[in-house]
């Protein structure tokens, strides 16, 4: 990420905007495919790494295939806490919204912010040096939406900590992922 900017009070804007700008270049670039992958299933997971530091990700794309199950692995490289929260731009705005009403907590764990209804994603949080294992299933429909990871510890989103998904079938080929419903322009 070039953008660095760090105004807490755009801070849903600076998110709109990213998210935006980020949907596109999961659609549109980089490469056509990924290597062919086995899509996980409840008996055998398939593995994901996503390393946290600050502020950033790795890898800066996360492949998943609808409805496959997935063992997270959340690393985090960093000195502070992070989080990767898996989930659609509204899910992205909710948890950013829910977690900024407790940015002024004071020093100790993160405090316990309630899961936004109709959150289909999935949430997991690491203190700084740890890793943390999560087993999930990607919805099947999932790909009806832009998803993404994203760090919603206070600050943290609007300083870059938010990578796409990219929705792809087992062969590696990605799926056309419909954004949120919308006119469509004219002569289109
Ligand atoms: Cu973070």
């Amino acid at each position: 990420m070039h953008d660095r900017r760090r105004i807490p009070t755009i801070a849903s804007a600076i998110g709109v905007a990213s998210l935006a700008a980020l949907a596109v270049a999961a659609c549109d670039a980089g490469p056509a495919a990924t290597p062919p992958i086995t899509p996980g299933t409840g008996a055998v997971p398939r593995e994901v790494n996503v390393i946290a530091r600050e502020y950033a990700f790795v890898p800066s794309t996360i492949d998943l295939v609808p409805g496959e199950t997935v063992e997270l692995h959340v690393v985090n490289g960093g000195l502070e806490t992070h989080e990767a929260v898996v989930g659609d731009g509204a899910s992205q705005l909710a948890w950013e919204s829910a977690e900024a009403a407790v940015a002024e907590h004071p020093p100790g764990p993160t405090p316990l912010v309630a899961e936004p209804p109709g959150f289909d994603g999935v949430r997991v949080v690491v203190g700084s040096g740890a890793r943390a294992d999560t087993v999930w299933t990607v919805p099947p429909d999932a790909a009806t939406s832009a998803w993404f990871v994203g760090c919603h510890i206070p600050g943290h989103f609007g300083r870059g900590m938010v990578v796409p998904v990219r929705f792809v079938a087992a062969d590696g080929r990605p799926l056309p992922t419909v954004a949120a419903p919308s006119p469509q322009p004219s002569g289109s």
